[in-house]
C-alpha cells in the first residue's frame, strides 16, 4: 500500500512521516535549509507481516501543487495534515479536492501538533475538518489527533496504516504493467533507475517494457519494491527499475512517462472525458479553455472542448474533449486533474473516457451516448453497453488496450461476439447485430437483383454504404469474403451479388448481340467500329446498338475502351500482352510504338492507353508508359485459362466514360465505384 500525505504548508507532513518512518522525506538541501517540502519525498515502515507501507510526502506550498498532483496519482491511501493550531487552510481544501477528483476514497485525517494548542482547540479544529470533508470522497473519514514532537497517538495511526494495508485490494492477474515514473536518475555502477508507482500489473527482472509517449524500448535489469530487493513488484508498490536499452539515460526518462507493457503504447493527445469542475470555483469552464492537465505524473497544456452547449458551471459536471498539446499515455478510466494557466488554481477533473474520440461530430447524439458507455467503469458492462449503440461495432483490441486488460480478459469479454480480422484493425459486433446485417445485406442483395435483373451485382462500396452498421471497407470486405465461403454470396472483384443471379440478354437482344459480335473481332479488332458506325452497318438504331453493347459491356463481353468504343474482352487482354510485351522489349514506351503494333491510328493507341492508365495497367511518365505488373491479371485472355467465361461479368470495363464514373484508379483493388444507373430503353 502507498500513503500520501496532503495538507496546508507547515502543517506537519514531512514531520509525522519521520515519526511513523524514522526517515526525513526532505531530502534536497534547498528544502532542508527553507524548511518546507519542494519535491516528493519517500519513506517506508514495515506493514503486515512480509509487506511495506510506502509513503509519498508532498508539498503544501500553493505554488507545488503540481509536485503534489504528481505525487497523489499513485496512492491508495490519503493521510490527511491538518495543523491543531491552524485549523483547515486553503491546501488543505485545495488537497481534498484533488483527493476527490482522484477518486482515492480511502484515507484518514490527522490532527497534528496538538502538543502545542489546548483541549478545546482540538475539538474546535476536528469539527472544523469534518465539515470540510463533507461532499469528497474522505466524508466521513477517521480523525486522529496526533502530535510528531511527544509521540501522541503515533503507535494508533500506525496501527490505523497497518490495517488498512491488510485490506488493500489487489489487482487482478495478468493485467498488463504500468508505472508512473516519478524521478529519473543514475546509480554508480547500476545505471539508469526509475522510480513510480505501479499503476496496474506487475513487472520482474527481464521484462522487455516502452517507455511511453515516446516508445522507448527498454529491459527491466533489476528492481526494488518498497525500498528492496525484489524478484517482482506489483500494485500498490513504489518500484524502482534498472532500465537497459539502447537511448536509455536518465535524461531520455523523466517524470511524466509511463514505462509500461508494450502492447498498451498508444499515446493519444485528443481524449473524451468526463469533467466535474469543484463547486469552490467562481467561474465557469469555457469553450477552448486553455488548462493545466495533470494525468499520473505528467503535466500537459491543453484545450477544454465543450461537448454540450453551455459552460460547465462551479459544482457541475459535463462530457469534454481535451486537447492535449503532446500526447500521454493514458488508459480509459483513469483520473486526471485540471488547473488554470498561471497554476494557481485547482479548477476540476475527471475520469478518462475515450482515448480515440473525433475530432469532428464530436458533439453528436451518437457520440454522447458512446460516451455514456465508455463511463461504465465495469469494462464488460461498457462493452456490452458501447455494441448495443451506434456504430454497432469497435476493435476489441483497442478496446482492451485503452482499457488496460489483459489478452485472456479480453478473450474472456468476447467470447460470444462476432469479430472480424481486416487489415487496419479487428471489428467486434454483438452476434445480434451481425445478423442484422448479413439479413440486411442479403436482402439488399435480392432487392438489386430484382429491380436490375440486367446487372451482374452491385459494387461492393455501394453495398456497404447502404447498410447499417456501416463497417469499415476492410472489415465489410472480411464479412464479405465469409459470406462468400459460406456460399451466402458470390463476389466478382469489387461486384457483390447473389450466387444464384445470373444476367441473361432476352432472346431479341442475343440476336441482336449475334450480329453485333463480328463487326467487334476479326482483322479489325484493334480498331473496331463505334455505336454509330455498327449501328450504318447493321441499319439499327444508334440508341439500340449502344445499348447492347453496354448490356455487353456489364456481362464482361466487351469493354469500352472510350465513349461508344467498345473492344472485345479477349482484344483487351492481347492489347495489354502486347502492352507488356513492349515493356519488357523497351521499359518505358511511347503510344507511337503501341499503335505501330496494333496498327491502329495514334488516336486509338492512346485512348487504349488512357483506359489501361485509368485502371493502373500503365503508369504515364510524361509522354512514355510502361506497365504495372501486378495489374496485368486484371485483363486476362481466354486464351490464358484465368478469365472467367460463359458470361461472367468482369469488374473493369464497365465505367461509363463519359460520366466520369470508375475514371479514378484505386491503389491495391478494383475501382470501387458503383454502376451507374443504367438508362435502360433511352439510352
Ligand atoms: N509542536 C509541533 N510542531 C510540529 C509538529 N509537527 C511538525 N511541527 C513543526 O511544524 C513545522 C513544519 O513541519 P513540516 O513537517 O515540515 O511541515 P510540512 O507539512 O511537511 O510542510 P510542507 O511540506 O512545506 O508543506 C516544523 O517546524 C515542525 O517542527 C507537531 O506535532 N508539534
Ligand atoms: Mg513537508
Amino acid at each position: 500500500m502507498i500513503v500520501g500525505t496532503a495538507g496546508h504548508i507547515d502543517h506537519g507532513k514531512t514531520s509525522l512521516v519521520r515519526a511513523l518512518t524514522g526517515t526525513d522525506a526532505d531530502r534536497l538541501k534547498e528544502e532542508k535549509a527553507r524548511g518546507i517540502t519542494i519535491d516528493l519525498g519517500f519513506a517506508y515502515m514495515p506493514g503486515p507481516p512480509g509487506s511495506v507501507i510506502g509513503f509519498v510526502d508532498v508539498p503544501g506550498h500553493e505554488r507545488l501543487v503540481h509536485n503534489m498532483l504528481a505525487g497523489a496519482s499513485g496512492v491508495d491511501f490519503a493521510l490527511v495534515v491538518v495543523a491543531a493550531d491552524d485549523g483547515v487552510m486553503p491546501q488543505t481544501r485545495e488537497h481534498l479536492a484533488i483527493l476527490d477528483l482522484l477518486g482515492i476514497r480511502r484515507g484518514l485525517v490527522a490532527l497534528t501538533k496538538i502538543d502545542a494548542v489546548a483541549p478545546a482547540r482540538v475539538g474546535a479544529a476536528r469539527a472544523e475538518i469534518a465539515v470540510a470533508l463533507e461532499g469528497t470522497a474522505l466524508a466521513g473519514a477517521e480523525i486522529l489527533s496526533v502530535s510528531s514532537v511527544s509521540g501522541a497517538g503515533i503507535p494508533e495511526l500506525r496501527a490505523r496504516l497497518e490495517a488498512a494495508a491488510a485490506e488493500a485490494d489487489a489487482d487482478p492477474a495478468d493485467t498488463p504493467f504500468r508505472l508512473a515514473v516519478d524521478r529519473s536518475f543514475t546509480l554508480q555502477g547500476t545505471g539508469t533507475v526509475v522510480t513510480g508507482t505501479v499503476v496496474t500489473g506487475s513487472v520482474a527482472p527481464g521484462d522487455q517494457l516502452l517507455v511511453s509517449p515516446r516508445g522507448l524500448p527498454v529491459r527491466v535489469r533489476g528492481l526494488h519494491a518498497q525500498n528492496r530487493v525484489a524478484g517482482t513488484g506489483g500494485r500498490g508498490e513504489r518500484c524502482a527499475l534498472n532500465l537497459a536499452g539502447e537511448g536509455v539515460s536518465r535524461e531520455a526518462i523523466a517524470r511524466g512517462d509511463v514505462v509500461l507493457a508494450p502492447e498498451l503504447h498508444a499515446p493519444t493527445d485528443r481524449i473524451d472525458a468526463e469533467l466535474r469542475v469543484l463547486a469552490s470555483e467562481t467561474r465557469p469552464v469555457t469553450q477552448w479553455l486553455p488548462v493545466h492537465l495533470h494525468h499520473g505524473t505528467a503535466e500537459i497544456t491543453a484545450r477544454v472542448v465543450l461537448l454540450a452547449d453551455r459552460p460547465i458551471a462551479p459544482g457541475a459536471r459535463g462530457f469534454v474533449q481535451l486537447v492535449l498539446d503532446r500526447p500521454i499515455a493514458g488508459a480509459s478510466g483513469d483520473r486526471y486533474v485540471i488547473r488554470d494557466t498561471s497554476a494557481r488554481r485547482t479548477l476540476g477533473g475527471g475520469a478518462l473516457l475515450d482515448l480515440r474520440p473525433p475530432s469532428r461530430r464530436r458533439r453528436a447524439p451518437e457520440r454522447i451516448a458512446q460516451l455514456e458507455a465508455h463511463a461504465l467503469a465495469d469494462p464488460a458492462a461498457a462493452l456490452v453497453a458501447l455494441l448495443d449503440r451506434a456504430p454497432f461495432f469497435l476493435d476489441p483490441v483497442a478496446f482492451a488496450r485503452d482499457r488496460g486488460l489483459s489478452a485472456a480478459r479480453l478473450a474472456e469479454l468476447t467470447a460470444g461476439l462476432v469479430r472480424l480480422d481486416a487489415r487496419g484493425g479487428p471489428v467486434a459486433m454483438s452476434r445480434p447485430t451481425a445478423e442484422r446485417l448479413e439479413r440486411a445485406l442479403l436482402a439488399t442483395l435480392d432487392a438489386f437483383h430484382r429491380d436490375n435483373p440486367d446487372l451482374m451485382g452491385i459494387g461492393v462500396a455501394r453495398l456497404r454504404g447502404g447498410l447499417e452498421p456501416r463497417l469499415p471497407a476492410p472489415a465489410f470486405a472480411a464479412l464479405l469474403a465469409g459470406m462468400a465461403r459460406a456460399g451466402q454470396v458470390a463476389l466478382d472483384g469489387a461486384w457483390a451479388r447473389l450466387p444464384g443471379h445470373a444476367v441473361r440478354l432476352a432472346p431479341v437482344d442475343e440476336e441482336l448481340w449475334a450480329a453485333i459480335a463480328p463487326h467487334l473481332g476479326g482483322a479489325e479488332r484493334f480498331r473496331p467500329p463505334r455505336v454509330r458506325d455498327i449501328a450504318g452497318l447493321l441499319d439499327e438504331p444508334e440508341a439500340e446498338v449502344r445499348r447492347l453493347c453496354k448490356l455487353a459491356a456489364r456481362l464482361g463481353r466487351v469493354h469500352e475502351i472510350s465513349h461508344d468504343h467498345f473492344f472485345l474482352r479477349d482484344v483487351t487482354g492481347e492489347m495489354v500482352a502486347i502492352a507488356a510485351e513492349l515493356d519488357a522489349e523497351h521499359g518505358l514506351f511511347s503510344a507511337a510504338q503501341l499503335r505501330d503494333r496494333l496498327d491502329n491510328g495514334r488516336k486509338v493507341a492512346i485512348l487504349i492507353l488512357e483506359f489501361f492508365d485509368r485502371h493502373g495497367v500503365t503508369l504515364r511518365r510524361g509522354d512514355l508508359r510502361r506497365v504495372n505488373p501486378r495489374r496485368l491479371e486484371l485483363f486476362p485472355r481466354d486464351a490464358d485459362g484465368a478469365a472467367p467465361s460463359g458470361g461472367e461479368s468482369s469488374p473493369v470495363g464497365r465505367p461509363d466514360f463519359k460520366s466520369g464514373w470508375g475514371r479514378e484508379t484505386v491503389p491495391g483493388g478494383f475501382d470501387s465505384h458503383s454502376l451507374p444507373p443504367l438508362a435502360r430503353g433511352s439510352a
